[in-house]
């Protein structure tokens, strides 16, 4: 069964003023609906539809070498948007508590001190791409993706990540990449993070 564009757990204009409702609706309903034809369009037909998406990116490799490209980027995509719509949500933001709030006051000493490394990543990802904050290998890091590259294809599991493609900013924010991301921790999803990194640690 073909792979279906995941409806946003929330409305468009749901986390203005920090990210506005148009950049919301063309950023889901075009760009994620052509990540989503495009994995489906290269997975049809092979051995690999009917996988979910993680699925297919945590495994590159097992992918034929004439669609392995279009699968990354688009697969890529269509993974990364699904995390990050969750990611976000209306009323959000603050300081992470539980698990994830205890592991990263000590691995960067303080959240301000995370929000910074985390900060500087995603404005000094050159081009395209995401920050990212994964855990990997029984330790949490901060680390820029190129595109659509995802935690998943060097076996990492993301746990909060921001899109920092200028579709994601530019109506609102044009060149002021900072202020988009400095903005957007008021939308953060930490309970959703929280979530992820149990996941990740279960392994
Ligand atoms: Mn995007």
């Amino acid at each position: 069964m073909a792979l279906t564009l995941p409806d946003l757990p929330y409305t468009y204009d749901a986390l203005e003023p920090h990210i506005d409702a148009r950049t919301m609706e063309i950023h889901h309903s075009k760009h994620q609906q052509a990540y989503t034809d495009k994995l489906n369009g290269a997975i049809q037909g092979t051995e690999h539809e009917g996988k979910s998406a993680v699925e297919i990116i945590s495994d590159l490799d097992a992918l034929p070498e004439n669609i392995r490209t279009v699968v990354r980027n688009n697969g890529g995509g269509y993974v990364n948007h699904d995390l990050f719509w969750k990611l976000m949500t209306p009323g959000g933001g603050g300081e992470p508590s539980g698990a994830l709030g205890d592991a990263i006051r000590q691995k960067w000493g303080s959240f301000d001190a995370f929000k910074e490394a985390f900060e500087a990543a995603a404005v000094g990802q050159f081009g395209s791409g995401w920050a990212w904050l994964c855990y990997g290998d029984g330790e949490m890091m901060i680390k820029g993706y190129p595109n659509q590259d995802s935690p998943y294809m060097i076996g990492h599991k993301p746990v909060l990540g921001v899109d920092v493609w200028e579709h994601a900013y530019y109506l609102k924010y044009q060149n002021k990449r900072p202020d988009y991301v400095k903005a957007w921790w008021n939308v953060v999803n930490w309970d959703e993070a929280n979530r992820l990194y149990e996941e990740a640690r279960q392994g």
